[in-house]
C-alpha cells in the first residue's frame, strides 16, 4: 500500500528532509508492506490546493502551515502571532509537542476533515527587504508579502505594512518585477527559493517561529488498522527531537551561505528594537481571539502561561 506525502516546499527543504526521514522509518518498520511516495512543492498546487486534496481523501498525508491553514482552522493562527512563544526553543518544544496544545487543537482538525500529527517547527522567521527595517515606523506602507491567512496579514498592518498575500509559487517573481517590498520566511527558505538574491538586506527580529503542522486525512486516518495507526503516533514523537535539531542545522548551514555569497546584510535587532514591535504587535491578539473563539482563548492562555512558567524555572 503507498501513502501519498504532499509537501508545501520544494526537494532539499526543511519539510522535504522531515518526510524523507518519515518515509524511512515507516517503510522500515513496517516492513516494506508500506510505501510513502514523497510530493515536492509544485507538482499538486499551493499550500491551499494541498488541504483540500487531503480534506477530499485525494492524499494522505501533507504539511500545512499555518500562515496559510488558518484560513480555514482559525485556532492555528495562533502561531502566526508575533512575540507569542518564547525566544528559546527548548521551551517552544516542550510546548509545542505537549498532549494539551494537541488537545485543543485536535477537534479543530476533526471539523474539516483532518488528524493533526505533528507540529514542525522550521526556524525563526527572518525579514528580507531592500531597506533595513528597524522600527515598526520603517513599515509604513511597506509591500510585505505574507502566507494567506488574515490572521497573518493583520500582524503586519499592526505594523503599518500593507501586506500582500500570496502563495509560494509567486514569491521570487513579484520580488523581481518589483510587486512586492520584502517577505518573510525562514532563512533555509530564503536561501533555497534564491529570495536573498533580489534583496538587500536580512532582518532577524526573532518575532516568530515558522511552524508547520504534517497531518493526515481524518477519514483515512480512521480507517487504517490500529496498528498502523499507532505507529504514525510513535514514528511522530520519535521525530520531534530529530527535526528540531535537523531544522536548526539547516538553518545555520543556509545563512553561511547566503554570507559567502555577498551582497546581503544580515541585521539582528536588540532586545530594544525587539520591544517596539512586540508592543506594537499586541492588539492582533484580539483579532485572533474573534475569529479562533473559545478554543483560541484556551490556547493562547495555555501557551503563554506555560512560556512564563517554563522561562522562569
Ligand atoms: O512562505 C510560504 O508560503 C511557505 N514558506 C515555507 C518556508 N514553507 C511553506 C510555506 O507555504
Amino acid at each position: 500500500t503507498t501513502w501519498r506525502f504532499a509537501l508545501e516546499e520544494v526537494e532539499g527543504s526543511v519539510q522535504d528532509a522531515y518526510a524523507q526521514e518519515f518515509k524511512k522509518r515507516i517503510e522500515e518498520q513496517s516492513e516494506g508492506a508500506i510505501s510513502v511516495e514523497i510530493y515536492p512543492y509544485g507538482a499538486l498546487g499551493t499550500s491551499s490546493q494541498l488541504t483540500e486534496l487531503v480534506q477530499n481523501g485525494a492524499l494522505e498525508l501533507a504539511f500545512a502551515s499555518p500562515g496559510h491553514l488558518a484560513s480555514v482552522i482559525p485556532e492555528v493562527g495562533i502561531f502566526t502571532l508575533h512575540f507569542v512563544l518564547s525566544d528559546d526553543n527548548d521551551i517552544n518544544k516542550k510546548i509545542l509537542s505537549s498532549d494539551q496544545v494537541h488537545e485543543i487543537l485536535q477537534p479543530a482538525y476533526h471539523e474539516q476533515n483532518m488528524h493533526l500529527l505533528s507540529i514542525v517547527p522550521e526556524g525563526w522567521m527572518v525579514w528580507s527587504a531592500n531597506k533595513p527595517l528597524r522600527t515598526p515606523a520603517d513599515f509604513d506602507n511597506f509591500k510585505m508579502r505574507t502566507m494567506t491567512s488574515p490572521i497573518l496579514t493583520a500582524a503586519y498592518e499592526a505594523y503599518g505594512a500593507n501586506p500582500t498575500p500570496k502563495p509560494y509559487s509567486e514569491v521570487y517573481s513579484a520580488l523581481q518585477l518589483g510587486e512586492i517590498d520584502g517577505q518573510v520566511n525562514p532563512i533555509f527558505a530564503i536561501e533555497e527559493m534564491s529570495f536573498y538574491e533580489e534583496q538587500d538586506y536580512l532582518i532577524q527580529a526573532k518575532h516568530e517561529q515558522f511552524i508547520s503542522t504534517f497531518l493526515a486525512g481524518q477519514s483515512w486516518f480512521q480507517g487504517l488498522p490500529q496498528e498502523q495507526q499507532e505507529m504514525i503516533t510513535q514514528v511522530r514523537n520519535e521525530m520531534v527531537d530529530w527535526i528540531y535539531q535537523e531544522q536548526a542545522e539547516y538553518n545555520d548551514e543556509r545563512l553561511q551561505i547566503i554570507k559567502d555569497a555577498g551582497g546581503t546584510e544580515v541585521i539582528t535587532l536588540t532586545n530594544e528594537e525587539r520591544q517596539a514591535f512586540r508592543e506594537a504587535s499586541q492588539p492582533v491578539r484580539e483579532m485572533y481571539l474573534e475569529n479562533a473563539g473559545e478554543r483560541g482563548q484556551k490556547l493562547l492562555d495555555y501557551v503563554t502561561t506555560q512560556v512564563e512558567e517554563l522561562t522562569n524555572e
